[in-house]
Protein backbone atom coordinates (compact mmCIF):
# COMPACT_ATOMS: atom_id res chain seq x y z
CA UNK A 1 0.00 0.00 0.00
CA UNK A 2 1.58 3.36 -0.96
CA UNK A 3 1.93 5.55 2.81
CA UNK A 4 -0.57 8.48 3.22
CA UNK A 5 -2.89 8.76 0.11
CA UNK A 6 -5.31 10.79 1.71
CA UNK A 7 -9.02 10.87 1.09
CA UNK A 8 -8.65 14.29 -0.76
CA UNK A 9 -5.71 12.56 -2.93
CA UNK A 10 -7.99 9.64 -3.70
CA UNK A 11 -11.24 11.41 -4.22
CA UNK A 12 -9.14 13.54 -6.54
CA UNK A 13 -7.88 10.60 -8.45
CA UNK A 14 -11.09 9.16 -8.54
CA UNK A 15 -12.61 12.63 -10.58
CA UNK A 16 -9.45 12.91 -12.65
CA UNK A 17 -8.62 9.12 -13.73
CA UNK A 18 -11.54 7.45 -13.13
CA UNK A 19 -14.31 9.82 -14.41
CA UNK A 20 -16.24 8.63 -11.57
CA UNK A 21 -16.97 11.42 -9.35
CA UNK A 22 -18.04 15.26 -10.58
CA UNK A 23 -16.24 17.92 -8.00
CA UNK A 24 -19.26 18.01 -6.43
CA UNK A 25 -19.82 14.91 -5.60
CA UNK A 26 -15.96 14.71 -4.11
CA UNK A 27 -16.64 18.20 -2.33
CA UNK A 28 -19.57 16.72 -0.71
CA UNK A 29 -17.80 13.24 0.14
CA UNK A 30 -14.72 15.95 1.63
CA UNK A 31 -17.60 17.46 3.73
CA UNK A 32 -18.93 14.32 5.02
CA UNK A 33 -15.63 12.72 6.37
CA UNK A 34 -14.91 16.16 8.02
CA UNK A 35 -18.58 16.00 9.53
CA UNK A 36 -17.73 12.26 10.60
CA UNK A 37 -14.35 13.79 11.99
CA UNK A 38 -16.11 15.65 14.44
CA UNK A 39 -18.53 13.41 15.41
CA UNK A 40 -15.76 10.96 15.89
CA UNK A 41 -14.55 13.54 18.18
CA UNK A 42 -17.37 13.60 20.06
CA UNK A 43 -18.34 10.26 20.47
CA UNK A 44 -14.54 9.56 21.84
CA UNK A 45 -15.43 12.13 24.61
CA UNK A 46 -18.04 9.65 26.59
CA UNK A 47 -18.56 10.75 29.84
CA UNK A 48 -15.73 13.47 30.06
CA UNK A 49 -18.39 16.01 28.12
CA UNK A 50 -22.20 16.13 28.09
CA UNK A 51 -23.06 13.71 25.30
CA UNK A 52 -23.71 10.91 27.00
CA UNK A 53 -27.15 9.49 27.60
CA UNK A 54 -30.87 10.14 26.38
CA UNK A 55 -31.83 13.46 24.78
CA UNK A 56 -35.83 12.60 26.56
CA UNK A 57 -36.84 12.44 23.42
CA UNK A 58 -38.14 10.41 20.35
CA UNK A 59 -37.09 10.07 16.69
CA UNK A 60 -39.67 8.70 13.83
CA UNK A 61 -38.94 5.17 14.24
CA UNK A 62 -40.62 5.64 17.94
CA UNK A 63 -37.42 5.06 19.46
CA UNK A 64 -35.75 6.95 22.29
CA UNK A 65 -32.34 9.45 20.93
CA UNK A 66 -29.59 9.84 23.13
CA UNK A 67 -28.03 12.81 22.97
CA UNK A 68 -24.81 11.81 20.44
CA UNK A 69 -28.14 10.81 17.58
CA UNK A 70 -28.79 14.37 18.09
CA UNK A 71 -25.20 15.88 18.31
CA UNK A 72 -24.11 13.73 15.12
CA UNK A 73 -27.72 14.61 13.19
CA UNK A 74 -26.78 18.68 13.58
CA UNK A 75 -23.10 17.99 12.76
CA UNK A 76 -24.01 16.64 9.63
CA UNK A 77 -26.64 18.79 8.88
CA UNK A 78 -24.61 21.64 9.82
CA UNK A 79 -21.35 20.48 8.13
CA UNK A 80 -23.39 20.11 4.16
CA UNK A 81 -26.19 22.64 4.00
CA UNK A 82 -23.54 26.21 3.23
CA UNK A 83 -21.86 23.92 0.46
CA UNK A 84 -23.71 24.49 -2.61
CA UNK A 85 -23.71 20.61 -3.58
CA UNK A 86 -26.74 19.11 -2.16
CA UNK A 87 -30.74 20.25 -2.59
CA UNK A 88 -31.88 18.45 0.82
CA UNK A 89 -31.03 15.66 3.31
CA UNK A 90 -32.92 12.62 4.84
CA UNK A 91 -32.22 11.19 8.30
CA UNK A 92 -33.47 8.67 10.30
CA UNK A 93 -33.80 11.53 12.90
CA UNK A 94 -35.86 13.57 11.33
CA UNK A 95 -39.32 12.76 10.28
CA UNK A 96 -39.38 15.06 7.25
CA UNK A 97 -36.20 15.80 4.69
CA UNK A 98 -34.40 18.91 5.16
CA UNK A 99 -34.33 21.07 1.92
CA UNK A 100 -31.24 23.35 1.99
CA UNK A 101 -32.20 26.51 3.08
CA UNK A 102 -32.72 29.56 0.39
CA UNK A 103 -29.71 31.71 1.65
CA UNK A 104 -27.79 29.02 0.75
CA UNK A 105 -27.06 27.69 -2.78
CA UNK A 106 -28.88 24.68 -3.81
CA UNK A 107 -26.68 21.55 -5.45
CA UNK A 108 -27.71 18.41 -7.63
CA UNK A 109 -27.20 15.30 -4.73
CA UNK A 110 -29.31 14.01 -2.60
CA UNK A 111 -27.63 12.95 0.81
CA UNK A 112 -29.35 10.63 3.39
CA UNK A 113 -28.00 8.96 6.99
CA UNK A 114 -28.31 7.14 9.55
CA UNK A 115 -25.98 9.66 11.75
CA UNK A 116 -25.20 7.13 14.42
CA UNK A 117 -26.28 4.17 14.02
CA UNK A 118 -25.96 1.50 17.23
CA UNK A 119 -26.33 3.83 19.64
CA UNK A 120 -27.69 1.40 22.26
CA UNK A 121 -23.95 0.63 22.20
CA UNK A 122 -22.37 3.82 23.62
CA UNK A 123 -23.16 3.32 27.35
CA UNK A 124 -21.42 -0.04 27.04
CA UNK A 125 -18.54 1.55 24.83
CA UNK A 126 -19.26 -0.39 21.61
CA UNK A 127 -18.50 0.22 17.97
CA UNK A 128 -21.05 2.05 16.69
CA UNK A 129 -21.04 4.44 13.07
CA UNK A 130 -22.41 6.77 10.61
CA UNK A 131 -23.93 5.54 7.79
CA UNK A 132 -24.78 7.49 4.77
CA UNK A 133 -26.03 7.09 0.57
CA UNK A 134 -26.03 10.11 -2.12
CA UNK A 135 -28.82 10.33 -4.80
CA UNK A 136 -29.17 12.25 -7.51
CA UNK A 137 -31.93 14.75 -7.51
CA UNK A 138 -34.42 14.41 -10.12
CA UNK A 139 -34.63 17.05 -12.78
CA UNK A 140 -36.79 19.80 -12.36
CA UNK A 141 -37.14 22.35 -9.74
CA UNK A 142 -37.60 22.36 -6.46
CA UNK A 143 -37.09 19.21 -4.20
CA UNK A 144 -39.69 17.13 -2.19
CA UNK A 145 -40.01 13.83 -0.63
CA UNK A 146 -40.26 11.80 -3.51
CA UNK A 147 -36.98 13.08 -5.25
CA UNK A 148 -35.57 10.46 -2.43
CA UNK A 149 -37.43 7.32 -3.16
CA UNK A 150 -35.50 6.14 -5.60
CA UNK A 151 -34.17 2.31 -5.29
CA UNK A 152 -30.23 1.47 -4.17
CA UNK A 153 -29.28 0.73 -7.56
CA UNK A 154 -29.06 4.65 -8.19
CA UNK A 155 -26.98 5.91 -5.64
CA UNK A 156 -23.69 7.37 -6.77
CA UNK A 157 -22.01 7.03 -3.68
CA UNK A 158 -22.23 5.07 -0.41
CA UNK A 159 -20.50 4.51 2.60
CA UNK A 160 -20.22 4.36 6.35
CA UNK A 161 -17.59 5.61 9.43
CA UNK A 162 -16.95 3.20 12.26
CA UNK A 163 -15.72 4.97 15.52
CA UNK A 164 -14.40 1.59 17.07
CA UNK A 165 -10.81 1.48 18.34
CA UNK A 166 -10.19 3.03 15.06
CA UNK A 167 -11.86 5.45 13.42
CA UNK A 168 -12.59 3.99 9.76
CA UNK A 169 -14.31 5.79 7.02
CA UNK A 170 -15.53 2.87 3.56
CA UNK A 171 -16.53 4.51 0.94
CA UNK A 172 -17.85 3.54 -2.58
CA UNK A 173 -18.72 5.33 -5.67
CA UNK A 174 -18.75 2.41 -8.05
CA UNK A 175 -15.13 1.67 -8.45
CA UNK A 176 -15.02 -1.03 -5.72
CA UNK A 177 -14.69 -0.41 -1.91
CA UNK A 178 -11.68 1.88 0.38
CA UNK A 179 -10.99 1.89 3.94
CA UNK A 180 -9.82 5.61 5.09
CA UNK A 181 -8.46 4.79 8.61
CA UNK A 182 -8.28 8.84 10.65
CA UNK A 183 -5.03 10.00 11.17
CA UNK A 184 -5.35 11.94 14.81
CA UNK A 185 -1.82 13.51 14.44
CA UNK A 186 -2.77 14.63 11.09
CA UNK A 187 -6.25 14.91 11.00
CA UNK A 188 -6.78 13.56 7.83
CA UNK A 189 -8.56 10.31 6.78
CA UNK A 190 -5.28 8.38 5.23
CA UNK A 191 -6.23 5.30 2.66
CA UNK A 192 -5.21 2.24 4.69
CA UNK A 193 -7.18 -0.34 2.32
CA UNK A 194 -8.78 -0.42 -1.60
CA UNK A 195 -10.50 -3.18 -3.93
CA UNK A 196 -11.53 -4.16 -0.34
CA UNK A 197 -13.05 -8.01 -1.41
CA UNK A 198 -15.56 -10.25 0.63
CA UNK A 199 -14.48 -13.91 0.60
CA UNK A 200 -17.33 -15.82 -1.42
CA UNK A 201 -17.88 -18.51 1.64
CA UNK A 202 -17.70 -18.06 5.05
CA UNK A 203 -17.61 -20.16 8.24
CA UNK A 204 -19.64 -16.79 10.46
CA UNK A 205 -22.90 -16.06 10.66
CA UNK A 206 -23.89 -12.91 12.43
CA UNK A 207 -27.70 -12.39 13.71
CA UNK A 208 -29.67 -12.26 17.36
CA UNK A 209 -30.54 -15.38 18.39
CA UNK A 210 -32.73 -14.38 20.29
CA UNK A 211 -35.20 -13.80 18.43
CA UNK A 212 -35.27 -17.53 16.52
CA UNK A 213 -38.41 -18.39 18.09
CA UNK A 214 -39.74 -15.72 15.43
CA UNK A 215 -38.40 -16.57 12.59
CA UNK A 216 -39.84 -17.86 9.33
CA UNK A 217 -39.02 -21.23 8.07
CA UNK A 218 -36.10 -20.73 5.68
CA UNK A 219 -33.89 -18.12 7.99
CA UNK A 220 -34.15 -20.80 11.06
CA UNK A 221 -32.81 -23.84 8.69
CA UNK A 222 -30.49 -21.66 7.32
CA UNK A 223 -29.32 -21.29 10.96
CA UNK A 224 -29.77 -24.92 12.15
CA UNK A 225 -27.72 -26.43 9.48
CA UNK A 226 -25.11 -23.90 10.58
CA UNK A 227 -25.51 -24.60 14.16
CA UNK A 228 -24.92 -28.23 13.29
CA UNK A 229 -21.78 -27.64 12.23
CA UNK A 230 -19.52 -30.68 10.74
CA UNK A 231 -22.06 -33.47 11.64
CA UNK A 232 -24.71 -31.75 9.75
CA UNK A 233 -25.73 -31.26 5.91
CA UNK A 234 -22.66 -28.21 6.28
CA UNK A 235 -20.22 -30.36 7.42
CA UNK A 236 -18.07 -27.60 8.82
CA UNK A 237 -18.31 -25.93 11.90
CA UNK A 238 -19.68 -22.30 12.04
CA UNK A 239 -18.68 -19.64 14.27
CA UNK A 240 -21.50 -16.93 15.40
CA UNK A 241 -21.15 -13.17 15.78
CA UNK A 242 -23.93 -10.54 16.74
CA UNK A 243 -22.47 -6.81 17.79
CA UNK A 244 -26.10 -5.13 17.69
CA UNK A 245 -24.03 -2.40 15.88
CA UNK A 246 -24.91 -3.01 11.57
CA UNK A 247 -22.03 -0.85 11.15
CA UNK A 248 -19.47 -2.89 12.99
CA UNK A 249 -20.72 -5.98 11.82
CA UNK A 250 -20.69 -5.01 8.17
CA UNK A 251 -17.41 -3.85 8.88
CA UNK A 252 -16.20 -7.75 10.44
CA UNK A 253 -18.10 -8.66 7.15
CA UNK A 254 -16.08 -6.23 4.73
CA UNK A 255 -12.80 -7.35 6.40
CA UNK A 256 -13.01 -11.11 6.49
CA UNK A 257 -16.25 -12.51 5.36
CA UNK A 258 -19.70 -13.51 6.70
CA UNK A 259 -23.10 -13.27 6.48
CA UNK A 260 -25.27 -10.71 8.26
CA UNK A 261 -29.10 -11.39 8.74
CA UNK A 262 -31.51 -9.29 10.05
CA UNK A 263 -34.79 -10.80 8.99
CA UNK A 264 -38.62 -10.49 8.76
CA UNK A 265 -39.60 -11.95 11.92
CA UNK A 266 -43.37 -12.93 13.59
CA UNK A 267 -43.08 -10.02 16.56
CA UNK A 268 -44.76 -7.20 13.70
CA UNK A 269 -45.53 -9.12 10.94
CA UNK A 270 -46.21 -5.92 9.30
CA UNK A 271 -42.91 -4.62 9.35
CA UNK A 272 -40.69 -6.33 6.21
CA UNK A 273 -37.84 -6.05 8.79
CA UNK A 274 -36.01 -3.48 11.36
CA UNK A 275 -33.39 -1.93 9.51
CA UNK A 276 -34.28 1.07 7.08
CA UNK A 277 -33.78 0.60 3.42
CA UNK A 278 -33.01 3.83 2.52
CA UNK A 279 -29.52 4.64 4.81
CA UNK A 280 -28.97 1.50 6.44
CA UNK A 281 -29.75 -1.00 3.76
CA UNK A 282 -29.22 0.51 0.28
CA UNK A 283 -25.49 1.76 1.61
CA UNK A 284 -24.28 -0.74 3.07
CA UNK A 285 -25.59 -3.36 0.20
CA UNK A 286 -23.69 -1.52 -1.99
CA UNK A 287 -20.66 -1.67 -0.23
CA UNK A 288 -20.71 -5.55 0.18
CA UNK A 289 -21.93 -5.91 -4.13
CA UNK A 290 -18.69 -3.33 -4.90
CA UNK A 291 -16.62 -5.62 -2.85
CA UNK A 292 -18.12 -9.15 -4.30
CA UNK A 293 -20.93 -9.81 -1.89
CA UNK A 294 -24.98 -9.73 -1.82
CA UNK A 295 -27.13 -7.97 -0.47
CA UNK A 296 -31.14 -9.59 -0.80
CA UNK A 297 -34.26 -9.45 1.81
CA UNK A 298 -34.77 -13.08 1.11
CA UNK A 299 -36.51 -13.14 -1.96
CA UNK A 300 -35.20 -10.00 -3.95
CA UNK A 301 -31.75 -7.86 -4.19
CA UNK A 302 -32.16 -5.50 -1.78
CA UNK A 303 -30.65 -2.51 -4.14
CA UNK A 304 -33.36 -2.90 -6.62
CA UNK A 305 -36.13 -2.69 -4.49
CA UNK A 306 -38.56 0.66 -5.67
CA UNK A 307 -38.94 2.67 -1.95
CA UNK A 308 -42.81 3.87 -1.66
CA UNK A 309 -41.63 5.82 2.04
CA UNK A 310 -38.59 7.19 3.17
CA UNK A 311 -38.02 5.54 6.23
CA UNK A 312 -39.05 2.46 4.81
CA UNK A 313 -38.04 -1.04 6.44
CA UNK A 314 -36.64 -3.92 5.08
CA UNK A 315 -35.50 -7.37 5.87
CA UNK A 316 -31.75 -7.53 5.35
CA UNK A 317 -29.48 -10.47 4.44
CA UNK A 318 -26.02 -9.68 3.47
CA UNK A 319 -22.05 -10.78 3.41
CA UNK A 320 -20.68 -13.50 1.55
CA UNK A 321 -21.75 -14.34 -2.12
CA UNK A 322 -22.70 -17.98 -1.82
CA UNK A 323 -24.36 -17.88 1.99
CA UNK A 324 -26.45 -14.96 0.91
CA UNK A 325 -27.21 -16.89 -2.03
CA UNK A 326 -28.02 -20.31 -0.44
CA UNK A 327 -30.67 -18.56 2.11
CA UNK A 328 -32.40 -16.63 -0.49
CA UNK A 329 -32.77 -20.32 -2.52
CA UNK A 330 -33.97 -21.04 1.02
CA UNK A 331 -36.58 -18.32 0.85
CA UNK A 332 -37.74 -19.04 -2.79
CA UNK A 333 -37.83 -23.19 -2.43
CA UNK A 334 -40.12 -22.54 1.37
P1 LIG B 1 -31.17 -5.78 18.03
C1 LIG B 1 -28.96 -0.74 15.97
O1 LIG B 1 -30.03 -0.28 16.77
C2 LIG B 1 -29.58 -1.46 14.77
O2 LIG B 1 -30.36 -0.58 14.04
C3 LIG B 1 -28.47 -2.05 13.91
O3 LIG B 1 -27.32 -1.27 13.93
C4 LIG B 1 -28.23 -3.42 14.54
O4 LIG B 1 -27.77 -4.38 13.61
C5 LIG B 1 -29.63 -3.80 15.04
O5 LIG B 1 -30.36 -2.58 15.22
C6 LIG B 1 -29.57 -4.52 16.37
O6 LIG B 1 -30.88 -4.91 16.69
O7 LIG B 1 -32.64 -6.15 17.90
O8 LIG B 1 -30.26 -6.98 17.97
O9 LIG B 1 -30.84 -4.88 19.19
Amino acid sequence: MTKNISLTRYLVEQQRSEGHIPSQLRLLLEVVARACKSISQAVNKGDLGDVMGSAESENIQGEMQKKLDIIANEVLIEANEWGGHLAAMASEEMEGIYVVPNRYPQGEYLLLFDPLDGSSNIEVNVSIGTIFSVLLKPEGTGVSEQDFLQAGAKQVAAGYCVYGPQTTLVLTVGDGVAMFTLDREQGSFILTKENVKVPEDTKEFAINMSNMRHWDAPVKRYVDECLQGVEGPRAKDFNMRWIASMVADVHRILTRGGVFMYPWDKREPNKPGKLRLMYEANPMSWLIEQAGGAATNGKERIMDIAPSKLHERVSVILGSKNEVERITRYHHEA
